[in-house]
């Protein structure tokens, strides 16, 4: 405990001061008592264009060891805390994996890893999202308003990124990741002429889906160019000019390939400036960086126009050609064939291959779950795979229990405290021990947080939740491989049955979806006004309205999901198996007392192995029979001979609901039926897994009826959730590919 910070807090003078004042200034206090270690050998660094941090006051009192105390101390003077729950999250990422980046920087201070963060101080964070008739409305996200306490601008520490046709300045903005050490996220925000500071301006709007391809290519060197300069040059202060030990001191973490260019500068300085050779230069470059590969959706594999970048950044566009051309002289003398090579290669045709590129300089390459780390080797990259099969690794995502637990749930963690005795917080492995047949006070704890979650809806949203209802949870990004149109569907199935009184002793459930759909993804956007369509078709029907209620809370945000995974009953993770890379939402959900209702994929899959089939609803095709059907898969044929699938999917049609004229729904209908772009009829398989879907949920709602029973269920998920801290898999990067020690 940090007694000098609360002498200082007690003296702390709030009196006459507004809000925003107070936050400041008690941020400011506490930011006096974090100093970044510079701890002097090997470190590792992890290069993301995503950072989705969330709040930054409670987690850092949390770590500071002071949260408690402070609290008291500060409602003396008439300073509420939660009251900073006003301030906007940063969110400077657009989902899973900006939020991982988060995680993972939590995990290593916490464990006192040296790994410090580089990525960019965007303007405006993820849009902020409103609905207006039940379609997204999109705003900035403006998310500096109240200040940030946390970050420290790094005047002197500024450097000059040159693109072709202009130079743009990286200011540094350090902001303290603390834990048992104290690491550092270092920003970069880009400075100088009206076009320099357009590159910070917005967060890329896409997580799949390609626009403003030239920003976003001078977004991922500035943040290359800004890292790589930096840890040159300090290197070279204290080791000299000569290259040859950087690998030893240096572990890069490239984030997907969003920031792969880094490759291609460091190639590039170490040649042009410090007279390395450039097969040197290559050879060091496949000793530092590590790649994570974070999806296997074609569409959101990077592949860059090589004449675009050679417009505004021809001597990296060099680079990579470059190491094209020694890629192909070391894959010749492995025979490897010219159909392998092209499988391989950088430069394909016009294009480069970013992945490609990450995979060939990349010592480690990895996947991010069990099952998505081998179709990366086996559908992915299957070549390089033959050749080069010890780059490839598993490391399965984790998320910290810190904010996931500790911080978004204290009731639970105090029940912990109680039946565990506090150790269980620096050592999960105690979860295991926990006695899952004494349900009494986690089903009171289960309630309490549902009672805040609701109020929370009520004030955010103006939604009054059903009192005693089981809560049902999609929170994620909008994507077609998500499924939320599935879980649309099922309600209505659900809704059709109940109202046909088809379905008996039901429980009062509530579904609740949280998501933002990419600015520029049509029919993300068409499903979220189906939803609320649904919604309020569902939550006016008098006949059904006590039973049944569908709610889609907007701007879906890391503080929204702090309240929701303490909420919720079922965790619903649907993806149609093989497209979920990981998932880390339903970690957080199991390790606060839920039941996953879901497909075998991602996570899922071990989720499933450590708390046991018997504790989650698992249903739908397997990885292994979505790739049999993918050839003859005809979802057609079964519309014609499933009644109940073809009615759900008809209302998108049949005058049911109303799309306002934008066409929404017909797109949607298509997309199932006919087919558009270049994929087949219901790609993602929503009627092969949907009756299975109903069927499941309506089980949970049977079980549901054994409070108990169903309670043991969910504490055997808390039991198990250990395994997915990322305290575990950051001691797995430690330990299979950065070679770093702890403290
Ligand atoms: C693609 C093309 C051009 C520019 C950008 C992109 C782009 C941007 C963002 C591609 C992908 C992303 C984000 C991907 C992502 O968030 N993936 C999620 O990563 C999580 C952490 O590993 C996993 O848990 C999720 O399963 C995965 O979907």
């Amino acid at each position: 405990m940090n007694t000098k910070l609360l002498q200082d807090l007690k003296d702390y003078d709030a009196a006459g001061k507004d809000i925003k004042t107070q936050y400041t200034e008690i941020s400011e206090l506490c930011m006096k008592y974090i100093t970044p270690e510079r701890r002097e050998g090997r470190r590792a660094y992890y290069l993301s264009i995503e950072y989705l941090m969330g709040r930054m006051f409670h987690n850092n009192l949390l770590e500071l060891g002071v949260l408690e105390e402070a609290e008291k101390i500060l409602s003396e003077k008439g300073v509420k805390i939660s009251d900073f729950e006003e301030v906007e999250d940063a969110a400077l990422g657009n989902g899973g994996l900006g939020r991982l980046a988060a995680c993972f920087l939590d995990s290593a201070a916490g464990c006192a890893y040296p790994l410090d963060g580089y990525g960019i101080r965007y303007k405006y964070g993820l849009f902020k999202q409103k609905f207006e008739n039940g379609e997204q409305a999109e705003s900035a996200d403006d998310w500096l308003t109240w200040g940030d306490p946390w970050s420290v601008r790094r005047e002197n520490e500024k450097r000059v990124v040159h693109f072709a046709d202009m130079d743009v300045t990286a200011v540094p903005y350090d902001m303290p990741i603390v834990g048992k050490s104290v690491n550092t996220l270092r920003l970069f925000y880009a400075e100088g002429s009206e076009q320099a500071q357009k590159i910070c301006e917005y967060l890329y709007p896409a997580d799949d889906t390609e626009e403003g391809k030239l920003l976003r290519i001078r977004q991922e060197y500035f943040l290359s160019a800004a890292a790589i300069g930096e840890l040159a040059e300090r290197y070279v202060r204290k080791y000299g000019r000569s290259f040859n030990r950087f690998s030893e001191y240096h572990s890069l973490q490239l984030n997907d390939t969003h920031a792969v260019m880094s490759v291609a500068e460091f190639i590039r300085l170490l040649t042009k400036d410090y007279g390395v050779s450039f097969a040197r230069a290559l050879d060091i470059a496949k000793h530092t960086f590590n790649y994570t590969n974070h999806t296997i959706l074609p569409e959101a594999l990077e592949c860059w126009d090589y004449a675009l970048m050679e417009k505004i950044l021809p001597e990296i566009a060099a680079v990579f050609k470059k190491i094209q051309s020694y890629a192909v002289r070391e894959w010749k003398r492995k025979n490897c064939t010219k159909e392998e090579i092209a499988a391989m290669s950088v430069l394909q045709g016009r294009r480069l291959s970013m992945a490609n590129a990450a995979v060939y300089v990349g010592e480690k390459v990895n996947g991010v779950a069990a099952i998505h780390s081998e179709l990366v080797k086996r559908n992915l990259f299957p070549v390089a795979y033959k050749y080069y099969p010890d780059k490839f690794q598993n490391v399965t995502n984790g998320i910290t229990q810190r904010r996931w637990l500790m911080l978004c749930n204290r009731e639970l963690s105090a029940l912990l405290d109680k039946k565990l005795t506090p150790a269980w917080r620096e050592d999960m492995a105690r979860l295991e021990t926990l006695d899952t047949t004494d349900t009494a006070e986690f089903i009171a704890v289960k309630a309490e947080k549902k009672k805040q979650l609701a109020e929370y809806i009520l004030r955010h949203d103006g939604v009054k939740l059903l009192d005693g209802a089981i809560v049902y949870a999609q929170v994620k990004r909008l994507h077609e491989y998500k499924r939320q149109l599935m879980t649309a569907f099922a309600i209505l199935r659900i809704y059709y049955d109940l109202k046909e009184g088809k379905l008996k002793d039901f429980h009062p459930s509530v579904f609740l979806f949280g998501a933002k759909a990419a600015s520029g993804y049509f029919r993300a956007k068409g499903i979220i006004k189906y939803l609320n369509e649904i919604a309020r078709l569902v939550n006016g029907d008098e006949q059904t309205n006590k039973l049944l209620q569908v709610v889609f809370v907007q701007n879906y945000n890391v503080s929204y999901a702090e309240k929701i995974v303490a909420g919720t009953d079922v965790s619903l993770q649907v993806s149609t198996a093989g497209f979920e890379a990981s998932g880390t939402g339903n970690m957080k959900f199991m390790l606060n007392g839920a039941v996953t209702c879901g497909t075998m994929d991602g996570a899922n899959i071990e989720i499933i192995e450590h708390a046991g089939k018997e504790n989650n609803y698992i249903f739908g095709a397997s990885v292994e029979e979505i790739e049999r059907l993918k050839d003859t898969y005809d979802p057609n044929e079964i519309l014609s001979q499933n009644a109940d699938v073809k009615r759900v999917c008809d209302t998108l049609t049949d005058g049911t609901f109303s799309d306002g004229g934008k066409g929404y729904f017909k797109e949607l209908h298509d997309s199932l039926t006919v087919g558009a772009h270049w994929h087949k009829p219901d790609h993602y398989f929503i009627f092969r897994d949907l009756p299975e879907y109903v069927d499941a949920l309506i089980k949970v709602n049977r079980d549901y009826g054994d409070k108990a029973a169903f309670a043991q269920k969910q504490l055997e998920n808390t039991a198990h959730a250990a395994f997915f801290s990322s305290d575990r898999s950051i001691a797995e990067y430690a330990e299979k590919i950065w070679n770093i020690v702890k403290k």
